[in-house]
């Protein structure tokens, strides 16, 4: 899966282009992390042999939901991955793998564009499409949908939209003060009482909160519960995490899964807390673990430990909502995911959509990760862009 890192001879690179895009929001989309007002995005072309391929870096605008940023991978990939990556004359095409992994280490979602541009330039040679390149076992995945922060019953009119337009899944942002109310709100309407509801608290509770968070979840003595559980606790509150599985384990033979988000970027911390028993599913967010190669494996890892696992969307454009449901379409992905078209909140987006129908998300079967995009709106949408070539 990784191969696509290793040098090939033959096979250069002969310009990056690395672009800063603004996309408009349809609405602003609040978590306990921040609000995020307008899609800055980083988008990375790379070109070789007459063709090319395009790569999603789906750092937020800020870094509130992780270290990263948009214009922080702006910088990395302009100043250091780009130049790496071109042909110089006379010097050995392309740097190998290993030296952009030590670049790249403190950067996931900056490499996660690289290794998706490379892949989609790999793919698009071979003809051959991103879902089966992964090993995707499914033509279509079940739609889940993100509901940010918001008055109850905001909230429980958006679900009814949505649910009506086919969602199967709703991820409900949680933060405390804001969460048995709105669970409640959406559970005591009959079109919830037993709908898929997933709350997502990004790490809202503190350690004291155990037996609230615990509260929120479907049990024996709650069927108002909800199904799955999203980063109750801060990344670092390990004990605490670890207390509510064990809490949940405890109320039944199915208990609902505790979905490690911001606390996973590596295969290294998935074992990690899988072994302190602090989690009990992943949600496995390409950009987050740096790249697909890397989510295919935590999906792998996810298996073999009977872990749950979901895939996590990072409010992408098109470009990067196609990698997600291509890597959706692995066996292992046994909570529906953050499966919706960008344009549930992008306002303009130059890349092609996912298509919602019938409750599901068609998985693309095209070459390479996604179509292109359309050239026009790409520039509209373009704040800056950047052309790396081999230097004299
Ligand atoms: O915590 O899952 C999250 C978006 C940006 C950053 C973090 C998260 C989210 C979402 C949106 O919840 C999910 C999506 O892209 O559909
Ligand atoms: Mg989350």
């Amino acid at each position: 899966m990784d191969a696509i890192w290793d040098r090939e001879p033959g096979r250069t690179i002969s310009a990056v282009e690395i672009r800063l895009l603004d996309l408009p929001l349809v609405e602003p989309f609040a978590a306990a992390h921040g609000t995020t007002r307008t899609r800055t995005l980083v988008v990375v072309r790379v070109e070789g042999d007459g063709r090319h391929g395009w790569g999603e870096c789906s750092a937020l605008p800020a870094a509130t939901y992780s270290a990263e940023s948009a214009a922080g991978c702006l910088r990395l990939l302009v100043d250091v991955v780009g130049p790496a990556l071109v042909a110089r004359p006379g010097e050995p095409a392309s740097t190998d793998r290993a030296e952009l992994d030590v670049r790249l280490a403190d950067h996931p979602m900056a490499r996660s564009s690289v290794e998706m541009a490379l892949l989609d330039l790999e793919l698009r040679r071979a003809g051959r499409s991103l879902a089966t390149h992964l090993g995707a076992t499914r033509d279509r995945v079940p739609a889940g949908v993100s509901l940010g922060l918001d008055r109850p019953g905001a909230v429980v009119a958006r679900a009814r939209d949505l649910t009506g337009q086919g969602y199967r899944r709703l991820k409900v942002k949680i933060q405390p003060g804001h969460d048995r109310v709105v669970l409640d709100a959406l559970r005591s309407d009959p079109a919830f009482a037993t709908a898929d509801i997933h709350l997502d608290a990004n790490g809202a509770y503190g350690p004291d909160q155990l037996d609230l968070v615990a509260g929120l979840a479907r049990g024996p003595a709650d069927g108002r519960g909800a199904d799955a559980l999203e980063q109750p606790f801060a990344p670092i509150e390990v004990e605490a995490a670890a207390a509510l599985v064990e809490r949940l384990a405890r109320l039944g033979d199915r208990p609902v899964p505790v979905v490690a988000d911001e606390a996973v970027t590596t295969a290294a911390d998935a074992r990690a807390l899988a072994d302190r028993g602090a989690i009990s599913g992943v949600s496995i967010k390409p950009a987050r673990v740096g790249g697909l190669g890397r989510a295919v494996e935590l999906h792998d890892l996810c298996r073999a430990r009977g872990l749950a696992a979901t895939a996590g969307g990072m409010l992408e454009s098109g470009l990067g909502r196609h990698a997600l449901a291509a890597l959706a379409a692995l066996p292992g992905f046994d909570l529906t995911g953050d499966l919706s078209p960008a344009g549930r909140w992008l306002a303009a987006d130059p890349w092609p959509d996912l298509v919602l129908g019938d409750g599901h998300i068609a998985v693309p079967t095209g070459p390479g990760v996604a179509p292109d995009p359309d050239p026009e709106l790409l520039d509209r949408l373009t704040v800056e862009r950047h052309r790396i070539e081999p230097g004299p």
